[in-house]
């Protein structure tokens, strides 16, 4: 496993935090200090200051039994009660929790009482339909405010929820129902995609079409308007069921270590990871990472982070982290074309959104609209701008301040994944002077080295990135699996974990990450297995072998590009490649989802493999990125990267 660096640009731009921005900081430098003197008191004291706890902890951190981390162990608490009654009772009720904006148009807004009304009454129906503590929920759901309020419900009733990101085929949810042993599944008759219904519920169905699944139930919530198949018994409509539950609910506390959600993630084998996240201490760095990265005013701030609730930046930075902050936010369920590429600018200026949380990709994809689109709606009310899911390149940095920003705001690059569960390397605003392109320092109380292939410490340069100590969000393991755990993480550098980047520290010491380091690519912020498309292109009839590489894209940051060998006996059926290329990706979008339909397709006689048999995606990558050639000596036959070369040129 060798780093690339690619960072050869050398940046060297710099921006100080505005006085006027400075001076009404919500971090201050004493959040480094304090963390440096004692970082296990220092997170004691965020966890007593953000969060309620019916029962105080006494034990800060449980580390006896690596890499099996415990955090304020003895402590209990209710994650929905810290996102919802708390700031009722404090007064706060009439506050905003969330504006939902539908892509049609239609619009809704929720106060924190009104949306803890909701939450109670969901957790009632859960109820009612079985679901106890420590079952899991699947939720399946578009952008609406009752993907929202199903997390949280099943959050109350110490239940776990498995939220599938909607964009996921029948076959992804099954494996994920299957694999948590879900009881209930809430999804929609469909939601509005790009000016049309998609459908939600249908998959739902032919993911249960066997009858033999963990489910008990369907909660369907009416979205689409669309024809939906109906199970009887099976099935229940969401608007008939809440309207007959109870409206009270008491919030029972639940111990800190308690499960709170399983959130699947491909790893570099072609099984997806269940990631594990408990409740106290992910709820204590959601919280104040929410609240300092993105200096959170909760009373004056409209936040809108664009995640959507299937990645885990809509689980900690859309429900968690700014709920229990008790901030104003917007969700909006649809594209950002539609109905006109304008359609983000235009919310921003509806509600007057003054921290946007969004991924390169998106930025990426607005610069080559151009800048007079965004500039025709007013984006004064923005004073804070993030970044998420894969390095910002520094024009990309740049355009986002100007444009978006208007060129005085600060920009906070954040680095973290799935597994750490928050964020975990981030310029604080108030603070730090920004450089374009860096994730920069690791945020107070978390420590982030870079070791090279042998697992020194290095203090300047590229390597490896690892997190050092055991910190409050982090995965506590994979669902059903510890083995798994403790090798894909633990193994490679002994006690420290491994996130699979590759990351330089500069002269300043100043993190700038490269990307990852193994067979995972990052398609518009969003993890993919090379393995786990591989599968699915050999489980077509015609393959049968295929490689997987993650190409450099524009817009994308990675696209997939596959090289497909045929099976012998279809050879001479090929009229058309570009057909078959046609059938293969349209099959991996059936099979997996459309994130993960190959950009290109290329059928080829051979692939380069090594004397051992192992596929060399390296040189594939320089053929998909139209590169010269690299080493190819350890081939053991060096004449086939030409006849791959000729095919595809
Ligand atoms: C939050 C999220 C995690 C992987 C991670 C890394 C990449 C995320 C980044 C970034 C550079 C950033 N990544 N943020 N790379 N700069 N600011 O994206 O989680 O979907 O699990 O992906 O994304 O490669 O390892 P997840």
């Amino acid at each position: 496993m060798s780093v690339q660096i690619d960072t050869s640009l050398e940046e060297i731009r710099r921006f100080r935090p505005s006085p006027e921005f400075a001076a009404q900081s919500v971090a201050t430098e004493s959040l480094y200090t304090d963390a440096k003197a004692d970082r296990l008191g220092f997170w004691a004291t965020q966890a007593r200051e953000l969060l309620h706890w019916n029962k105080p902890f006494t034990q800060t951190l449980d580390w006896s039994n690596p890499p099996f981390a415990k955090w304020f162990d003895d402590g209990e608490l209710n994650v929905a009660y810290n996102c919802l009654d708390r700031h009722v009772e404090a007064g706060n009720g009439d506050r905003i929790a969330l504006h939902f904006e539908g892509e049609p148009g239609d619009s809704r807004s929720y106060s924190y009482a009104e949306l803890t009304a909701e939450v109670k009454k969901a957790a009632n129906l859960l109820t009612a339909l079985g679901v106890r503590s420590g079952d899991r929920v699947a939720i399946y759901l578009p952008m609406i405010p009752e993907a929202v309020i199903s997390m949280l419900a099943v959050a109350r009733l110490g239940a776990v929820h498995s939220v599938v990101f909607g964009g996921f085929s029948a076959d992804s949810l099954r494996a994920r129902i299957d694999d948590a042993e879900a009881k209930v599944v809430i999804t929609a008759d469909g939601g509005w995609r790009k000016g049309k219904v998609f459908p939600l519920k249908n998959a739902v169905d032919t993911a249960l079409e066997d009858g033999q699944s963990s489910v008990n139930h369907v909660l369907v919530v009416k979205r689409g308007g669309n024809e939906v198949q109906w199970t009887e018994g099976r099935d229940l409509w969401w608007h008939d069921e809440i309207a007959a539950v109870d409206a009270d609910h008491v919030a029972k506390p639940f111990p800190a270590e308690h499960p709170l959600f399983v959130l699947y993630t491909s790893g570099t084998t072609g099984k997806p990871k269940g990631i594990l996240h408990t409740s106290g201490g992910y709820l204590t760095q959601a919280a104040f990472t929410h609240k300092n990265v993105f200096d959170l005013h909760p009373e004056r701030d409209v936040y809108w982070c664009t995640a959507d609730i299937g990645w885990i930046t809509g689980h900690s930075y859309v429900v968690y982290g700014p709920l229990a902050n008790g901030a104003t936010q917007v969700i909006y369920e649809g594209t950002p074309d539609t109905p006109h590429q304008g359609r983000w600018w235009e919310i921003i200026d509806k509600y007057k959104v003054t921290i946007l949380y969004t991924a390169p990709t998106a930025i990426r994809t607005f610069m080559k609209l151009g800048r007079q689109i965004p500039q025709s709606f007013s984006l004064r009310s923005l004073r804070l701008l993030g970044s998420v899911g894969e390095p910002i390149n520094p024009e990309a940095w740049i355009w986002y301040r100007h444009v978006i920003g208007g060129g005085s705001i600060p920009v906070v690059d954040t680095w973290w994944q799935t597994e750490t569960g928050a964020i975990m390397i981030s310029a604080l605003p108030g603070l730090t002077d920004l450089k374009p392109g860096a994730a920069q320092v690791a945020i107070p109380g978390i420590e982030i080295e870079v070791l090279d292939d042998d697992g020194n410490k290095l203090e300047e340069g590229g390597g490896l990135l690892v997190i050092n100590e055991p910190w409050p969000a982090m995965l506590r393991g994979i669902w059903g699996d510890p083995e798994r755990f403790k090798e894909t993480y633990w193994d490679k550098f002994q006690g420290k974990y491994f996130a699979g980047d590759g990351a330089r520290l500069d002269e300043d010491g100043d993190i700038w990450l490269l990307g990852r380091v193994d067979d995972v690519m990052n398609v518009s912020g969003h993890r993919l297995s090379t393995a786990e498309i591989e599968s699915s292109l050999v489980a077509h009839p015609l393959t049968a072998e295929a490689a997987v590489v993650g190409a450099a894209d524009e817009t994308t940051g990675q696209a997939v590009v596959a090289f497909v060998i045929l099976k012998n006996s279809h050879e001479h059926d090929i009229a058309d490649p570009d057909e078959i290329a046609a059938l293969l990706r349209a099959h991996v979008a059936q099979q997996i989802g459309a994130i993960a339909r190959p950009r290109e397709v290329f059928i080829v006689n051979e692939l380069p493999k090594t004397r051992s048999g192992k596929i060399m995606r390296r040189l594939l990558r320089d053929v998909a990125e139209g590169r010269e050639i690299g080493d190819t000596t350890t081939l053991a036959d060096t004449a086939v990267m030409q006849i791959i070369t000729s095919k595809v040129r």
